[in-house]
């Protein structure tokens, strides 16, 4: 898929951003767009009333910054969606779809933007242009056609608006599924399960206010320079008010080493700030070993010294303090720092931190989620926070870093396979009618599912689920099980060539692009991870005429195949303000929503763990006692975490380099422990494989070139999507299900040297 023709291994830059970021970015804009429209949507990126940044959910300050309020990774979304270049009928009459499955993702994402609806009939070569009516009714058709509507599944990714999202869950529903797997399956669910449990709130308690007033910060298992690069500049502002920054991160990320902040002239062209205080490589998910141990040093203190716990806290707000405690004193705590493979002085030097401060703000990302004991790992940080007090005051609390740009919102509208029974109530007392009560799909569970004909639709709205899931090959086998697979696309990607008997593109506008209905220009809302809602505008012209908004696409779907006339899908889609008036009506914290939109800064979702109150069953905050997992790697095997380059958003691929990492012109490269690698004869650019066999099912993925690079012994890190056919299906979190992407046991051997890729 991704050769390493010219690949170049060089050492980290000792620095991220900065001017060199800002030069980069226009770079990439500027390619391909005119300068004057790069400049135009450059002018309304995050600024109040203007177009949010389609890529990550980092919140905007409230003041923003005249040199621009984006990022290098934003310029590059910016470009990658607003793009001139369009993949239009004529480019699907020149490839085939075998041709177009043997190109890169890279090579795809840069073809342009879809303009017409497309259909794959079965047996074809080629993707043929077909009106909407008749894409619609073909879904409508198939959709009416199944025995149960348990056997369509429908797909969200996080780029999609509240109204689509509100839209989309309510027409699964009226179809009579709760059928809605979502990215968030694959990436913050271990988050909300976690949290839910032990503090009753599915979100993060912190604003960005409280990064200023905050005395340590921790931040676990997440790249910000690469994936929330503003974060850096939140965290440079702590460090300036005095908070002390600790990253725990097996592989030294250079942009948590050192920031140059491309938003100040200072940044630009001065030194610079070290972000981290200290950096903790811990082995690969050996977080809940190392939270443990610092857990254990600070009761062991606290026997001395009561206060450096926030022991009011603990009896007034929580519970099961006392079981947590006498659990983790009768652990070893000499076994549970040798499985963090951290030198004692560091952990000792972690828990002074923590003991000596009281306004602590836990920061997570995929490095904590993506584990077969993912949620274990986030209840951990949540004792720990508990412990100290830190959560319901100013300054601390939880902060899982959201990924996509409103994947907090779609959630907060619905798309959820296991809703609330409040949701449920409510949408039965608004909409007249039953919706079903079970559980539907998440992500693996629908790909099971597929394999097995239980489900034979599948509907996308948005993102890239063949390529996003894990075990590439087997989940490829299961869409291509499917009678009908439906995906709504700004740009042409893997899940269009890994297909179901009858596949359907449909173009749908981005963040970008204007959209006017009856002479109005209709905005959309989406939520930040921290549970801001805002407005966000289109203001270029879409691609082609053919192009419709996602609101609209959803609500024709269910014209042509809800036969019951309980909404009125036509009315809704006259003005986005209607569907905001049903959001209000159906789902908390949205009182006034039209009016309250109107605010430049939009509004804040009420939140109770923020201000302390936690709406557990037991009304109180929980510890949790959590066991750890005990499977130590075999002789010759590694331990491999599959994570982001700089030039990708997911599984758009915006170039070949990840400049942070010294690795440019290649994607298929394995980051490995530099005397591990000399220990099994390999030299950097060395060839090798990777392979496993997990419950007696072999997989192998060819040609990866070594890259020595600081990682701990044992561990190996690989880009996804690329490895994610050594992901297997079955291996994912308990209780959330996330697939355990970032604890793959892989062994590994010499390419054969002729094998030709
Ligand atoms: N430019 C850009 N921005 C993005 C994205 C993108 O692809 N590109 N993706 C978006 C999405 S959807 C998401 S979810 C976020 C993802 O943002 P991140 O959470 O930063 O995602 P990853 O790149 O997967 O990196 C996770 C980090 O976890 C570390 N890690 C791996 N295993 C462990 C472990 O066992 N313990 C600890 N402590 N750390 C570990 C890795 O070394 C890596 O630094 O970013 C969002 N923003
Ligand atoms: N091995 C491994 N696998 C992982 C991860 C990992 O770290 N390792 N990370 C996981 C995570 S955190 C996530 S969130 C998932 C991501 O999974 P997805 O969300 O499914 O994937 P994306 O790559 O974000 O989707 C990109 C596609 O979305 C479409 N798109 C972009 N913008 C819009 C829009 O505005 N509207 C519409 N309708 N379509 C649009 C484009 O066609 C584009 O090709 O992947 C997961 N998979
Ligand atoms: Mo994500």
């Amino acid at each position: 898929m991704t050769e390493n023709k010219d690949l170049r291994i060089e050492s980290p830059p000792k620095s991220v951003a900065g001017i060199k970021a800002v030069f980069i970015a226009m770079k990439n804009i500027f390619q391909v767009m005119p300068k004057s429209k790069a400049i135009k949507v450059l002018y309304k990126l995050n600024q109040k009333e203007g177009v949010d940044c389609p890529g990550c959910a980092w919140p905007d300050p409230k003041n923003r910054s005249k040199l621009g309020e984006y990022c290098e990774n934003g310029v590059k979304a910016i470009a990658e969606e607003a793009m001139e270049q369009v993949a239009g009928p004529s480019f699907f009459a020149t490839h085939s779809i075998d041709d177009l499955r043997a190109k890169s993702d890279y090579w795809l994402g840069q073809q342009g933007r879809l303009t017409h609806p497309m259909v794959l009939r079965p047996g074809e070569s080629h993707y043929l242009p077909i009106s909407w009516n008749e894409a619609n009714a073909c879904i409508g058709e198939e959709l009416k056609g199944l025995s149960h509507p348990n056997e369509a599944a429908f797909y969200t990714s996080g780029r999609t608006s509240n109204e689509a999202a509100f839209l989309y869950q309510l027409f699964a529903r009226m179809f009579g599924t709760n059928n809605l797997p979502d990215c968030s399956n694959m990436c913050h669910e271990s988050s909300g399960v976690a949290l839910s449990r032990t503090l009753g709130s599915t979100k993060g308690s912190v604003t960005l206010e409280d990064f200023e007033k905050a005395e340590l910060i921790l931040v676990f298992g997440q790249n910000p320079a690469t994936n929330h690069p503003r974060m850096l500049t939140s965290l440079e502002k702590a460090k300036k008010k005095g908070a002390k920054i600790v990253s725990i991160n097996p592989m030294k990320e250079v942009g948590l080493v050192h920031f140059k902040n491309p938003q100040t002239v200072q940044g630009m062209l001065g030194g610079g700030v070290e972000i981290s205080d200290f950096y903790l490589q811990v082995r690969i998910n050996e977080d809940v070993a190392l939270l443990k141990a610092v857990m254990f040093k600070l009761l062991k203190i606290a026997e001395k010294e009561p206060s450096i716990l926030d022991n009011r806290f603990i009896s007034e707000k929580t519970a099961g303090f006392e079981a947590f405690k006498n659990m983790l004193l009768s652990q070893d705590l000499s076994v549970l720092m040798k499985r963090t493979g951290l030198e004692e002085a560091e952990i000792d030097a972690l828990t002074d931190l923590i003991a000596k401060r009281t306004k602590i703000i836990a920061c997570w990302g995929m490095g904590l989620t993506q584990h077969v004991n993912g949620v274990d790992n986030i209840q951990e940080l949540v004792n720990l926070l508990l412990m100290k007090g830190s959560i319901g005051k100013e300054g601390a609390g939880t902060c899982p870093v959201r990924g996509h740009s409103n994947v907090q919102g779609d959630r907060t509208m619905g798309i959820a396979e296991r809703p609330s029974k409040e949701l449920l109530d409510k949408i039965s007392e608004n909409f007249g009618f039953s919706p079903p009560r079970e559980d539907g799909y998440s992500v693996v569970d629908t790909i099971k599912a597929m394999h097995e004909e239980k489900v034979k639709v599948f509907v996308g709205m948005g993102g890239n689920f063949s390529a996003a899931a894990p075990d590439t090959h087997f989940t490829a086998e299961a869409l291509r099980k499917c009678n009908l697979t439906v995906h709504i696309s700004t740009k042409l990607n893997r899940s269009h060539l890994t297909h179901g008997k009858t596949a359907l593109i449909l173009p749908s506008m981005g963040r970008t692009d204007k959209y006017i209905k009856n002479g109005k220009s209709q905005f959309v809302t989406v939520e930040n991870s921290m549970g801001i809602v805002h407005s966000t505008q289109g203001i270029f012209p879409a691609p082609s005429e053919f192009v419709e908004s996602e609101p609209v696409i959803v609500a024709n779907i269910a014209k042509a195949t809800l036969d019951q006339d309980k909404v009125d899908w036509d009315f809704l889609i006259e003005d986005y303000g209607n569907i905001r008036d049903l959001i209000e009506k159906t789902i908390d914290g949205f009182e006034n929503f039209n009016e309250r939109i109107k605010k430049p800064l939009g509004f804040e979702l009420p939140n109770a763990s923020r201000i302390g109150e936690f709406n557990t069953s037991n009304k109180k905050a929980n510890f949790t006692i959590n066991q750890m997992m005990d499977n130590p790697l075999e002789a010759e095997e590694f331990i491999m975490m599959t994570t982001r380059s700089h030039d990708q958003f997911n599984t758009t691929i915006y170039g070949l380099d990840d400049r942070y990492r010294g690795v440019f012109n290649g994607r298929m490269v394995v980051f490995m422990n530099g005397e591990d690698a000399a220990r099994n004869n390999l030299k950097k650019g060395d060839k090798i494989t990777l392979f496993n066999n997990y419950e007696n099912q072999e997989r192998i993925v060819e040609g990866f070139s070594v890259v020595p690079y600081d990682l701990p012994k044992g561990c190996l890190a690989t880009y996804f999507p690329e490895a994610n056919p050594l992901v297997p299906i079955g291996l994912m979190a308990h209780s959330s299900h996330t697939p355990s992407s970032k604890s793959v046991r892989v062994k590994i051997r010499l390419m054969n040297p002729n094998l030709k890729l």
